[in-house]
């Protein structure tokens, strides 16, 4: 399936601007990408997932720091950081992931042959979301994949703008290589490293109205900052790999990370195990 579409077969492939500044900033954005009942049907799923409505538990999901850590008291969502891997618990964030409007583009960069990495969904609820320091995802993958083909997808739910936290890139540093990440002093998430030596000065803000999606290439530094509004700022990220990579050796298989088909058709033994379906964890096996 779709290995063999050309440019014009694909309805949102990626355009000439579209290139030139992927090539030169190392992202690009594309507004007015999903509809507001789209987002807010996959908002719904993941609100069921963190509040216990789906029959089934989600292994890779994180409370905020702040609730954690008995600083703030708060339940239900607006005590929510975010969920990893949920395109392996939830056919409809899979189905999300294998959209031809995140996917189209992502041919054009990478080639037919499709997989999908980490999926994330973040929720930064409003006063106490927490940021992400700077970091390339690249950085991460290297440590699992031979690959120069990944891609990362960032498609705002809420819009996302300086006061809840959005994205801030340091455009053009995709060209400058994968730098040291270091544990963070004082980051209370403890969940991404920070990229040695990236400068808050050399970061512009991207703020996006719902909708939108930022197509970026893993190797470009971004950060985003804390919440301070009184609004969520929620975002569902997609990462693509294409499927010609390799696997690094894994010591321990239970904690290979799933990979998900995506599109096109071919992908080497180097790659598996490649998953095709969602596969919730009933809560009863979960222990
Ligand atoms: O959405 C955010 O606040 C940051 C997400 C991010 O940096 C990532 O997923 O790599």
């Amino acid at each position: 399936m779709d290995t063999n579409t050309t440019p014009k077969e694909r309805k949102f492939r990626l355009m000439p601007e579209e290139r030139a500044s992927w090539e030169e900033n190392g992202y690009f954005i594309r507004y007015d990408v999903f509809r507001k009942e789209e987002n807010d049907f996959l908002a719904q799923i993941a609100d069921d997932i963190a509040t216990g409505k789906q029959p089934f538990r989600a292994k890779n999901i994180h409370q905020n720091a702040l609730v954690r850590d008995g600083k703030t008291e708060t339940s239900g969502t607006y005590a929510m950081h975010c969920i990893h891997h949920i395109n392996n618990y939830s056919s409809e964030f899979l189905e999300r992931t294998r959209d031809p409007r995140l996917t189209d583009p992502v041919v054009d960069l990478i080639g037919p042959n499709i997989l999908g990495l980490n999926n994330l969904y973040i929720w930064k609820p409003p006063q106490i979301g927490l940021g992400f320091p700077w970091h390339q995802d690249r950085w991460y993958f290297n440590r699992q994949y031979k690959t120069d083909k990944t891609v990362g997808t960032w498609s705002a739910i809420d819009a996302s703008d300086v006061d809840n936290g959005c994205l801030y890139v340091i455009p053009g540093s995709h060209k400058e290589g994968v730098l040291d990440h270091e544990e963070l002093e004082g980051s209370q998430q403890n969940e991404f490293k920070s990229a040695r030596g990236a400068k808050d000065e050399d970061g512009v803000a991207v703020e996006v109205p719902p909708g939108s999606v930022i197509f970026f290439d893993n190797r470009l530094l971004h950060k985003s900052t804390d919440n301070h509004s009184g609004r969520f700022r929620r975002c569902s990220v997609a990462h693509y790999i294409s499927a010609d990579s390799e696997r690094l050796p894994y010591k321990n298989i239970n904690h290979i990370k799933p990979v998900m088909w995506v599109r096109g058709d071919t992908y080497s033994e180097k790659m598996e195990p490649v998953y095709r379906d969602a596969l919730p964890i009933p809560e009863e096996q979960e222990n």
